[in-house]
């Protein structure tokens, strides 16, 4: 997979992939992530890529002729499966949307800053709206590190222990059950018995319960969600 991420601030997005997993996709050759500076395509020699919104209101635009330059010239090199723009204004990133980017061989992710991007670009270019949640932040950079660290810890062959993805909280629709390591005992708290067992079909059935009597009571949203909802 190649992902091209379009940002105001690379720096502010270099360092999550830089760590652990995501270095080590990268180092694998699984991944590779280039990062293009939007100040590099300002429309002039101040590097001017912003400018006040029309009809008034607080907070800066970015504007639509660096950001189109960029993509452009970006589009030009190769196809890309996805364009995806991080907004708040977006449909909320869940395990589905990520598998399914998994999947991609080039994604190009845009960030917004400030009040976000002018509408003309969202409509020429981004075929993909992420939001993570809902709350804001000051830009759309960290978020577009959260969305590739949820899609590229799928890719197959990333992660050391291939099974350990598919039993993650979220991949069907419930939380994941509690864990425990040794010792069995620590300051007269245990580790459930059944866990010590030995008896595989029965810790399966406990973890089972767990999960949904975790889900039940944190998120019982989670239970009524049909799973092929986007
Ligand atoms: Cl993608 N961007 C910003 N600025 N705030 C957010 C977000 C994105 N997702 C949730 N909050």
């Amino acid at each position: 997979m190649r992902i091209d991420i379009v940002t105001v601030s690379p720096e502010l997005i270099k360092s999550p992939f830089e760590h652990s997993i995501l270095k080590r996709a990268q180092e694998k050759g699984m991944v590779e992530v280039h990062f293009h500076d939007l100040r590099q395509y300002a429309i002039n020699k101040y590097g001017k890529i912003d400018d006040y919104q029309f009809g008034g209101g607080a907070g800066m635009v970015l504007m639509i002729e660096p950001i189109d330059k960029c993509l452009s010239k970006l589009m030009s090199e190769r196809t890309y499966d996805e364009v995806i723009y991080m907004t708040p204004d977006a449909k909320t990133l869940n395990q589905r949307m990520a598998n399914m980017l998994s999947n991609k061989k080039n994604l190009l992710i845009l960030t917004g800053h400030y009040k976000g991007v002018d509408q003309r670009i969202r409509d020429k270019f981004v075929t993909m709206e992420i939001s993570i949640g809902d709350y804001v932040l000051s830009g759309g950079e960290i978020a577009a590190a959260v969305v590739c660290d949820a899609v590229i810890r799928l890719i197959p062959g990333v992660l050391g222990d291939e099974t350990s993805a598919l039993t993650d909280s979220f991949q069907d629709n419930l939380l994941a059950p509690p864990v425990y390591t040794r010792p069995a005992e620590y300051d007269g708290m245990k580790v459930p018995e059944v866990l010590l067992s030995g008896n595989f079909p029965k810790i399966e059935q406990w973890r089972h319960e767990q999960a949904l009597l975790r889900t039940k009571l944190i998120r019982p949203d989670l239970l009524s969600r049909d799973n092929d909802e986007a």
